[in-house]
């Protein structure tokens, strides 16, 4: 596994950095979910600083006078380490780290971290370190190229850094390539248990949503499991899928995911393909809102911008408005998104209308069916009664007669007692 760039404890600086073009109101939102970040990491955040610039600056992104006076902010504190919640190339990263001797990194790289310090399961952490070397490859060669400058050299000249570099991009390449094959054998693991789920046409839905809104929360609510549910970003990495039972609808299962954030590192989803495929998968997301979070309108349009990215806008969907207990109730009323449900996975209010909605929706994509059973087959009504919700039961001429709901799979696999 790669290390660990910030530590359990480190006192960190936060700087905040955005264009002239945008708002600093998000900029100043987005240096305060970075120090939520860097705390989930075990950071400790001492100090803070903001800049806005018209153009970035290639060497250091930000300005020279900002650069100098983090430099005192560092000595003055003793901060071990300084998040910029902006993407560093790799000469800017070194550069900075040179000025300021401490360890420096960026907004991908500190998730990359939390990641790293969470992953628990063999996939994960395949996964994690999969990101990780993608992550690495295009700032190793931004440290290649300055150094060759360093040394004056131009197109064409070797440096004595060259080798070393690219033994170090190959030793990447063939990690990243090993890693690959490794992955692939979990995911298809993972793709026969789906494939059994599915033979067996168990509805199934999947939590997505920004994270820290309450997804494990509810999963264990709604299923009585007990998963890790805390207040802390990514508190969840690996997939967990439980049984649902419905009172107006057949039994079902839940998954509950990896969270959403605002710039989600492209490797990171690059890495976690399998564990997304669970959702994407899913016959019904539910998208879980937290609808006490000041940030709430902007984290509903990352999630939107996922689905969007993901190809899951024709999935059903149903928008899960949690933590009600806490939220100020003028905000039910702006919400625009339809089928919504205001919920607390803390109090449970709201559960009894979200399970029959959940319902509803499952029988949404369901049609009814006539089925006969001849006296010998009826002791096979009682498997048909775990797989599909019946309507009706009535006596008939040497059998039973039933009225059940099922999807176009499931009618398929019983349609030797389909009545036509
Ligand atoms: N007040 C209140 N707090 C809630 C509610 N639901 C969840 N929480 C709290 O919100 C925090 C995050 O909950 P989680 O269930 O871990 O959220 P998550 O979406 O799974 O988060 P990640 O896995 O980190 O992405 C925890 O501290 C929960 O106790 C709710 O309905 N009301
Ligand atoms: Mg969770």
């Amino acid at each position: 596994m790669n290390d660990i760039r910030i530590k359990e404890k480190d006192k960190a600086i936060v700087v905040g950095v955005g264009l002239k073009t945008e708002p600093l109101t998000e900029i100043k939102e987005n240096l305060f979910e970075l120090e939520e970040l860097v705390t989930a990491a075990g950071g400790e955040v001492i100090a803070s600083a903001v800049q806005v610039l018209p153009a970035w600056n290639p060497g250091t992104l930000i300005g020279s006078g900002k650069v100098q006076e983090i430099k005192e902010m560092v000595q003055e504190t003793k901060a071990q380490v300084v998040v910029l919640d902006h993407q560093l190339t790799g000469i800017q990263s070194r550069n900075l780290q040179e000025e300021w001797k401490v360890r420096v990194l960026d907004r991908t790289q500190l998730i990359l971290d939390i990641f790293a310090q969470r992953a628990r399961t063999y996939e994960g952490k395949l996964q994690v370190e999969l990101a990780q070397l993608l992550d690495q490859m295009p700032r190793m060669i931004g440290a290649w190229n300055d150094s060759l400058s360093r040394l004056g050299g131009g197109i064409g000249t070797r440096g004595p850094g060259e080798s070393a570099l690219e033994n170090d991009r190959r030793r990447a390449k063939d990690k990243i390539s090993l890693i690959r094959k490794k992955l692939d054998e979990v995911s298809q693991q993972r793709a026969q248990h789906r494939q059994s789920r599915r033979r067996n046409e168990v509805p199934s839905f999947a939590l997505i949503g920004y994270t820290n809104s309450g997804k494990s929360s509810l999963l264990n609510r709604l299923t009585g499991s007990k998963v890790m549910a805390k207040n802390m970003v990514f508190a969840t990495l690996d997939p967990t899928t439980r049984k649902v039972f419905l009172d107006d609808g057949p039994p079902a299962v839940v998954t509950d995911t990896v969270g959403f954030i605002r710039k989600l590192p492209t490797q990171l989803i690059e890495a976690f393909k399998a564990t997304l495929e669970e959702s994407a998968e899913a016959d019904i997301l539910l998208h879980v809102v937290d609808l006490a979070s000041s940030n709430m309108e902007r984290q509903i349009e990352v999630v939107e911008g996922l689905i969007k990215e993901f190809k899951w806008e024709d999935k059903k969907i149903i928008h899960i408005f949690n933590k009600v207990d806490v939220a100020p109730i003028e905000r039910q009323f702006r919400i625009k998104q339809f089928p919504r449900i205001f919920v607390s996975a803390l109090t449970g209010q709201g559960f009894e209308q979200l399970k029959k909605l959940m319902a509803d929706t499952i029988n949404e994509m369901q049609t009814t069916v006539e089925m006969y059973f001849s006296r010998s087959d009826e002791y096979k009504i009682y498997d048909l009664s775990r797989e599909a919700k019946i309507l009706t039961k009535e006596p008939a001429t040497e059998g039973t007669i039933c009225t059940a709901m099922m999807t176009p799979q499931l009618m398929n696999k019983w349609k030797d007692y389909l009545v036509k």
